[in-house]
């Protein structure tokens, strides 16, 4: 496969790594087990750029998958960073910018009024999940929880279910280690298909604790919910009492600033965010109503706990990257960036004589190797993987560092500016005639 052309200093970080840690990656997608290849190892990052162990330069974008929407190294994240870390880094007990951060989070996305703060996205959806387990139904408690295929919200067990073998049967494990009897309970939808919530309502309405999605997907490449799908999935908890969970971990403070239920103006009744709000630190959150969240220890039965949860350099580094987004103009300038880039990537694809597309919102994006924008998980699996991995590969030489999946979004910081754009439109239609060729 083209894209071996990565130094030496790559390949032997690689075959090293492996010795010591499962893949050599402490998460697998950074593998390039879809592209192949040899994952390049960063050695630092600055801006919109960040370097690989042979000391080659990339226009980075995947951002630490959304967190790096200021840009790597943004000289008032590193400050707030360096003034928290001369004040110790872990206390376990309660500080004032956790306050401050919560009171942010609040002011930012209306429909949380209460927040907790932990450290990673999976570890927020899991507590969110439990969480509407414990209080729907009035605090009575219910068992069974709805997701989307193509969603992914972190790797806890009851979530790591792929869709059961009729439409409204309870998943299977897409895990080993998970045993059926955590996921009889997670029932496994198609995205973008408001008869099948119609009918699984219908089915176990009164018994349904819980439906979680991605407002605008980001883990099956980026395909946005329509908003009849939303309507019904509000409507249909509010009438029978579930909750709805928005998991905007990735999209939140990424497609805008009041995240993607900001967009559709559809207000969910728990919300989960991550990456942007840490700023490249682990920092999460899950929040919503008051009277949901009061079920959560020490006041209520639902127990969730975290020894870093609100670390202080981490909240130092989320807080300078929520200021920096409230500058006026920013996501304006993002969004006109990004959307130049899908326009212009697209227009060169399509020179080329390709079946290919995108889209965009605010900060994130994804390409298609495909006719028309996937809107479900089939669609984006019918997808061109193969040219995908091809045009990957003849961008990576280039310089251009995409995520190394056709299967997940790309993500644009406020460092990328018009000339770092204009170099990536350069590489790509170069890279076209690659795959075409
Ligand atoms: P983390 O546990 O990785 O912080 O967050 C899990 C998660 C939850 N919800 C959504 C919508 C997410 O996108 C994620 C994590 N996203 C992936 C990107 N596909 C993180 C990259 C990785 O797994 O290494």
């Amino acid at each position: 496969m083209s894209g071996q052309m990565s130094g030496d200093r790559n390949q032997q970080l690689f075959e090293r790594a492996r010795r010591t840690i499962p893949g050599g990656v402490n998460s697998p997608v950074r593998a390039f087990r879809s592209v192949g290849g040899t994952p390049r190892f960063i050695s630092k990052a600055q801006g919109p750029y960040f370097w690989d162990a042979d000391g080659k330069r990339y226009i980075d974008y995947i951002g630490s998958w959304g967190p790096m929407i200021v840009g790597h190294t943004h000289p008032k994240v590193v400050a707030a960073m360096q003034g928290a870390l001369e004040r110790g880094l872990s206390y376990g007990a309660p500080t004032e910018a956790e306050v401050e951060m919560a009171e942010e989070i609040i002011k930012l996305v209306p429909s949380i009024q209460q927040v907790r703060l932990v450290s990673s996205g999976t570890e927020a959806a899991m507590s969110a999940l439990r969480l509407a387990r414990g209080a729907a139904g009035g605090g009575k408690g219910r068992r069974k929880i709805i997701k989307f295929e193509g969603c992914y919200h972190g790797h806890a067990d009851s979530l790591l279910v792929k869709a059961g073998s009729g439409l409204l049967t309870f998943g299977n494990p897409s895990s080993a280690g998970v045993p059926a009897e955590i996921t009889q309970h997670t029932l496994v939808l198609d995205y973008n298909d408001p008869q099948q919530l119609e009918d699984a309502f219908k089915a176990h309405g009164d018994d349904i604790a819980c439906v979680m999605v991605e407002v605008i997907a980001g883990n099956m490449n980026l395909v946005r919910a329509t908003p009849e799908f939303l309507q019904t999935m509000r409507r249909l908890c509010t009438q029978h009492g579930a909750i709805l969970a928005f998991d905007e971990v990735m999209t939140g403070f990424r497609v805008a600033l009041g995240g993607a239920q900001s967009i559709y103006g559809i207000e969910p009744d728990l919300t989960v965010l991550g990456k942007v709000i840490g700023g490249g630190m682990p920092v999460a959150a899950f929040g919503g109503r008051k009277e949901i969240m009061q079920h959560l220890a020490p006041l209520g039965g639902v127990y969730q706990a975290g020894t870093l949860s609100g670390n202080p350099i981490a909240v130092a580094c989320g807080m300078a990257t929520l200021k920096l987004i409230q500058e006026p103009g920013f996501y304006d300038r993002l969004s006109a960036n990004t959307a130049r880039l899908i326009q212009e990537i697209v227009a060169a694809g399509q020179a080329a004589g390709l079946p290919f597309c995108g889209d965009s919102v605010g900060g994130m994006f994804g390409i298609y190797f495909a006719a028309s924008v996937p809107g479900n998980y089939a669609q984006i699996i019918a997808t061109d993987k193969n040219r995908f991995n091809v045009f990957f590969h003849a961008m990576l030489e280039r310089g251009i560092y995409l995520a190394p999946s056709a299967y997940e979004a790309g993500f644009v910081s406020a460092a990328h500016d018009a000339s770092v754009i204009d170099a990536t439109l350069s590489a790509a239609r170069e890279a076209f005639a690659a795959v075409s060729g």
